[in-house]
């Protein structure tokens, strides 16, 4: 799946499961809303190890200038990735349900020095920074984006001042 604009991705989406989907929508939303080509994929560590090479090594090629890649438990997709590609590679903890997304977190962020993957929260909320992250960085090269990104953060500060009495 590729977002709405149908120009080519500038980021991949990828995730260990179909069932990651629920917390990785999150990112697509986000990377739609502020304008961002990006396409979608279940790519999995342990049960397609060679789609997540073959993707890793021809991502660069194909135009992609970042991953996010979602994973949850023994979460190596990220760092798998991350390994076969030089190109920023943004980790998003999926909730497991044994470990609450510890397992994930864990499992993505204490990558060894040299293969760097850049570790975001738990869940719904690292998904969508994730987007957020990826956005910022092509802000200067595609500038509608940047803008997208700068009204978006001018409009939810003051939508938080427009409600600032939690009561109403
Ligand atoms: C991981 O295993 C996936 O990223 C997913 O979060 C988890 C469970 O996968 P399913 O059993 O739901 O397919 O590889």
């Amino acid at each position: 799946m590729s977002g709405t604009n149908s120009a080519a991705p500038l980021v991949g989406i990828v995730m260990g499961s179909r069932s990651d989907w629920e917390t990785m929508q999150h990112a697509a939303s986000k990377l739609e809303a502020l304008g961002v080509p990006f396409e979608v994929r279940v790519v999995s560590a342990h049960r397609t190890p060679d789609v997540l090479f073959s993707y890793a090594e021809t991502a660069a090629e194909r135009g992609l200038r970042a991953i996010i890649a979602g994973a949850g438990g023994a979460a190596h997709l990220p760092g798998m990735l991350a390994s076969k590609t030089a190109l920023p590679v943004l980790g998003v903890p999926v909730q497991s349900k044994a470990l609450n997304g510890m397992d994930s977190l864990l499992s993505i962020v204490q990558m060894p020095a040299g293969i760097p993957v850049a570790t975001f929260a738990i869940g719904n909320a690292g998904a969508a920074n994730a987007a957020l992250f990826a956005a910022a960085m092509l802000a200067r090269e595609v500038p509608a984006v940047g803008a997208a990104l700068v009204a978006f953060r001018t409009k939810q500060t003051s939508d938080v001042i427009a409600h600032d009495d939690p009561r109403t």
